[in-house]
């Protein structure tokens, strides 16, 4: 089995034992302008590191481009199959993808290299989004749902379109709320899924994650989440539609039809 086989051969253990539980990002500080952190929202000092296959990633781009925050991150394209973890192109890659260049900070070869040296103990998974902090050398946040509020809030001094708000004040709550429950349904459900799927052909033994991944599209169109329908764009549709629109894309289906089932 390959390295990615084995990865998703993990989740589809998790699976058959009736739950998948997505691990909690370890790095969890914040950018703040007021003062409060050791992160102060600052030009030159950030770098974001993504994948193009990964739909959290994606809600960083997203954010990013829309406030106009492309010069205060740039931002390093990881390799998109992830053999043995998330890898950056080298300097002499044969056809190297669009976009991805090798690691401008540090000559790293891998996302895990970013990992140990921000913690060398550190013993969690080795996720994208990465938001890394050059002053510090560590990495501030790797936790998609927090990064783009951070955009959002903390860099209107330096963003192009600094009027846009995606968070605002009064809708928070709602927003909060959307979002955990897709969290917990959705987001995950579609992974549940799309891993089970890999595996097994016989879907109608698959209930449990199927029916939370339709449910959670039900409810996604009941609420005006799916699209941005309703007037004012917020961080509901970006913190669930790129999971929605990209899991069944041939992207995803190419990360799950790799797996090679025990
Ligand atoms: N909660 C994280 C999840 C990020 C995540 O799971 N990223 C996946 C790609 S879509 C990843 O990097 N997986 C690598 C691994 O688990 O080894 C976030 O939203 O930022």
């Amino acid at each position: 089995m390959s390295a990615t086989g084995k990865q998703h051969g993990a989740v589809i253990e998790d699976v058959i034992k009736g739950r998948f539980q997505r691990k909690e990002s370890v790095f969890r500080n914040w950018i703040k302008k007021d003062g409060s952190t050791n992160f102060a929202p600052e030009l030159d000092r950030y770098h974001l590191y993504v994948s193009l296959a990964c739909p959290w990633a994606h809600r960083t781009l997203i954010t990013r481009a829309m406030k106009g925050l492309e010069d205060v991150f740039p931002v390093t394209i990881v390799h998109h199959h992830m053999a043995n973890g998330w890898r950056f192109v080298t300097e002499d890659e044969k056809d190297p993808p669009p976009f991805c260049l090798p690691e401008p900070l540090h000559g790293f070869t891998s996302i895990r290299d970013l990992y140990f040296l921000a913690n060398p103990e550190y013993n969690g998974r080795f996720t994208v989004p990465v938001l890394w902090d050059k002053k510090m050398s560590t990495i501030v946040n790797n936790e998609s749902s927090e990064i783009i509020v951070m955009l959002n809030n903390e860099f209107n001094d330096f963003a192009k379109n600094a009027s846009l708000d995606f968070y605002p004040i009064e809708m928070r709550k709602e927003i909060d709320t959307v979002a955990q429950s897709f969290y917990n349904t959705f987001n995950n459900g579609v992974r549940f899924f799309v891993s089970y799927c890999a595996a097994i052909s016989d879907l109608d033994s698959n209930s449990s994650a199927f029916s939370s991944t339709f449910n959670a599209f039900t409810q996604c169109r009941c609420t005006g989440v799916a699209l941005p329908q309703r007037r004012k764009l917020t961080m509901k549709p970006l913190k669930s539609w790129r999971r929605q629109w990209i899991c069944w894309t041939k992207n995803y289906r190419r990360h799950a039809t790799c797996v090679v089932p025990n």
